[in-house]
C-alpha cells in the first residue's frame, strides 16, 4: 500500500537537520538579511555536519543520502532562512551535474575537494540575454588541440562570489540550425582561471544574503578533461540536473511556507482584537487553514517528486509540478502571514516581511512558474500523442 511516512533514518535525519537549523540558523538569519553578508560561519558548520556535500555519493566521501533526504534539508534550512538555504542548495546545484553525467576523474577531482574543504560551487547557465530560454545562451567554446577556450557572460549566477568551481554551459556549434541537444558543451571551470571575472554582488528583493552575481569568460582555457558529459551533450546534461533538483526548490518553498504558518498561527494567538485572540475570527483562521492546506499538500508533492527520482524515475513532470505548486504557494502564505500581522506585517521588527521579499523568487529561479507549466504540459501531451 502506499506509506506516507519518512523512514526511520529520514525522520532522524530530519531531527539533526531541524536542531541545527533552531541553534545556527535561525538566531541569525534576521541580521544576515540586514547586512546581506555571505553567511560563511554557517556553511562552515553546515559542510562539517555533511549538508553541504550530502548528495554526494559515499564513494566519493559524501553522505549519498536519497533524495527524501536532500529535500528535508532544504526544507529544514529554508524553514530558518531561505536566504542561507538558497547558498547551501545552490552548491547542491552544482554539484549535481557532475554526480549524473561526470567521469570518474572530475568526481574525484571535483567532488572530492567539496568533501575535504567547505567550499561552496556555482551552477552557471543564464546569461544577460537568455534565461527561460536556455538554448538561446551565447557564451561559446572554440576547441584548441586539448583545451577549450570559453568566452561569454554568465547574469544571476548563486554563489558566484565565492564559488570554488562553476559548472558552465556554452555553445559549442555555431551553426543555429544545429539542435539544442547536440549544440552545448558543459564544463567544469576552475574559480581562479585568468580572464574568468566575477561582476559585483546584485541587491536583490529578497533571500539578501545569498550571492547572486554576474561572471565573464574571456579567452578562457578549460582543460578537455574538464568536459561533463559528452561533448555536444550539455543542454542534456543542464536538463537532468533540473530534474533532479526542482524537487529541492520545491522544498525550499515548503520550508518557508510552513515558517509563514507558524509565525502566523503564534502572532493570531497573541494580539487582540474587538475583545478577542484575532484567531477567533474566522476571516483569520481562514487565512491560516488555506496556508496549512497549501503547505501539506507541497510536501506531499515534493517529497513525491523526491521518491521519484529516488526510485530512479527522474521525469521533468512530478518535479516541475512540485516546483510550480510550492513557488505559488508560499507567494499566497507570505502574503497571507503579513495580512495577519496587520500593520507589523509591513515593519522589519517582525518576520512576516522578510518571508515575503524572500518568497517571491520561488516563482522565478530554476524556471519561471510559466516554464514549469510549458514542461509540464508537454509531458502531459506527450503522453496522449
Ligand atoms: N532530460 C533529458 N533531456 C532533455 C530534458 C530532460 N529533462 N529536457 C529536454 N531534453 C532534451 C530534449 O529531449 C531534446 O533532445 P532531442 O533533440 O535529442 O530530442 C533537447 O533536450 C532539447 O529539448 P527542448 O526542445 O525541450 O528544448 P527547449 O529549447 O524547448 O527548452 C526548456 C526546454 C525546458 C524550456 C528549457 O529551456 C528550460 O528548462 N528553461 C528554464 C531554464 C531554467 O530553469 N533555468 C534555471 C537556471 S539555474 C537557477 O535558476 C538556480 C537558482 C538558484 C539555486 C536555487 C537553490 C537550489
Ligand atoms: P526571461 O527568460 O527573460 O523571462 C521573462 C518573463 O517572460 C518571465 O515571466 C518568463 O516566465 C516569461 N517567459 C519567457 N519565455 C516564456 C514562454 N515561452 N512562455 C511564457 N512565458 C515566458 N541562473 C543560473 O544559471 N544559475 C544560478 O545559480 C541562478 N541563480 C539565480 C538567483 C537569483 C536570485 C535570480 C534572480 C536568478 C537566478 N538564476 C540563475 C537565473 C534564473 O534561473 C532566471 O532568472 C530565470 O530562469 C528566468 O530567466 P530570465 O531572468 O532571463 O527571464
Amino acid at each position: 500500500g502506499i506509506d506516507f511516512n519518512l523512514t526511520a533514518d529520514q525522520t532522524e535525519f530530519r531531527a539533526n537537520v531541524r536542531k541545527f537549523v533552531a541553534d545556527e540558523v535561525i538566531p541569525v538569519a534576521a541580521e544576515y538579511d540586514r547586512t546581506m553578508e555571505y553567511p560563511w560561519p554557517i556553511i562552515k558548520k553546515a559542510h562539517a555536519q555533511g549538508y553541504l556535500i550530502a548528495d554526494i555519493p559515499e564513494a566519493y566521501g559524501g553522505l549519498g543520502v536519497d533524495m527524501v533526504s536532500n529535500c528535508i534539508i532544504s526544507e529544514e534550512m529554508a524553514y530558518g532562512c531561505s536566504g542561507i538555504a538558497t547558498a547551501i542548495m545552490a552548491n547542491d546545484l552544482a554539484l549535481t551535474p557532475l554526480i549524473l553525467c561526470a567521469n570518474d576523474d572530475i568526481k574525484k577531482r571535483f567532488l572530492g575537494r567539496m568533501v575535504e574543504n567547505p567550499f561552496v560551487a556555482s551552477y552557471a547557465v543564464t546569461e544577460p540575454g537568455a534565461g527561460s530560454d536556455v538554448a538561446g545562451i551565447k557564451t561559446k567554446c572554440e576547441k584548441k588541440g586539448d583545451e577549450y577556450i570559453l568566452n561569454g557572460s554568465k547574469m544571476w549566477i548563486t554563489n558566484a562570489g565565492h564559488a570554488n568551481w562553476f559548472f558552465v554551459l556554452a555553445r559549442s556549434d555555431p551553426n543555429p540550425k544545429t539542435p539544442a541537444g547536440k549544440a552545448f558543451t558543459a564544463f567544469v571551470v576552475e574559480g581562479d582561471s585568468p580572464g574568468l571575472t566575477r561582476g559585483r554582488k546584485e541587491i536583490n528583493m529578497g533571500q539578501r544574503c545569498s550571492d547572486t552575481r554576474g561572471v565573464t569568460f574571456e579567452d578562457v582555457r578549460v582543460p578537455a578533461a574538464n568536459v561533463v558529459g559528452a561533448p555536444g551533450e550539455g543542454f542534456k546534461v543542464a536538463m537532468k540536473t533540473f530534474d533532479k533538483t526542482r524537487p529541492t526548490v520545491a522544498a525550499l518553498a515548503t520550508g518557508v511556507t510552513y515558517r509563514c504558518l507558524d509565525v502566523a498561527t503564534q502572532y493570531s494567538l497573541e494580539r487582540k482584537a474587538f475583545g478577542t485572540q484575532i484567531a477567533n475570527h474566522q476571516g483569520v483562521s481562514f487565512l491560516l487553514a488555506e496556508m496549512a492546506i497549501n503547505a501539506e499538500l507541497a510536501r506531499l508533492m515534493t517529497y513525491k517528486s523526491g521518491a521519484e527520482v529516488d526510485a530512479g524515475r527522474p521525469g521533468s513532470y512530478y518535479a516541475s509540478i512540485a516546483k510550480l505548486f510550492a513557488s505559488d504557494a508560499v507567494n499566497q502564505a507570505a502574503t497571507n502571514a503579513v495580512q495577519v500581522f496587520g500593520g507589523a506585517g509591513f515593519n522589519t521588527e517582525y518576520p512576516a516581511e522578510k518571508l515575503m521579499r524572500d518568497a517571491k523568487i520561488f516563482q522565478i529561479y530554476e524556471g519561471t512558474s510559466q516554464i514549469q507549466r510549458m514542461v509540464i504540459a508537454r509531458q502531459l501531451l506527450a503522453r496522449v500523442a
